[in-house]
């Protein structure tokens, strides 16, 4: 089954927004199976937006990913990735449509309080940096067979 990673950033932390953004992915019938609140090392922010060097943004997007505690997560479910770009809205807030994470919690592209990855590569990229093989849980849900 396909995994992606997503993680309220630090204004979303901040808001207590994990709860509402965690129960989004719930109700949607994706599964979670992985799940930690940590504060992102430069070196690690560095790396997980390395296809940003360079650009105008960089310097005060590490600066603000590392400015607090964010919660990293695994969900799991078919098409994942793709659907969870959809439910997370348009990059820029002012874009977003409403009914989206980014279109009905935030206001300014640098505080869009929400990372998901972009691809299933970039997945599995962003999965494997921010979490160790034994951190990922494999469970049967019961519930799996009302969703599909
Ligand atoms: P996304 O987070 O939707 O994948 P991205 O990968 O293009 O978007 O950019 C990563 C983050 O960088 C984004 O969530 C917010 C910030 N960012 C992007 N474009 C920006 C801009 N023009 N000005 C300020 N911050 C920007
Ligand atoms: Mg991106």
């Amino acid at each position: 089954m396909e995994k992606t990673f997503l993680m309220v950033k630090p204004d979303g932390v901040q808001r207590q927004l994990i709860g509402e953004i965690v129960g989004r992915f719930e109700r949607k019938g994706l599964q979670l199976v992985g799940a930690k609140l940590m504060t992102i090392p430069v070196s690690l922010a560095e790396q997980h937006y390395g296809e940003h060097k360079g650009k105008p943004f960089y310097d005060d997007l590490v600066s603000f990913i590392t400015s607090g505690p964010v919660f990293a997560m695994v969900w799991q479910g078919e098409n994942v990735v793709e659907l969870t770009r959809k439910m997370m809205g348009k990059t820029n807030p002012k874009d977003a449509e409403p009914g989206t994470i980014r279109g009905d919690y935030s206001m300014f592209v640098s505080k869009n309080i929400i990372h998901g990855s972009d691809s299933p590569e970039s997945a599995n990229r962003e999965v494997a940096l921010f979490f160790n093989e034994n951190e990922l849980v494999e469970y049967d849900k019961l519930i799996n067979s009302w969703i599909y």
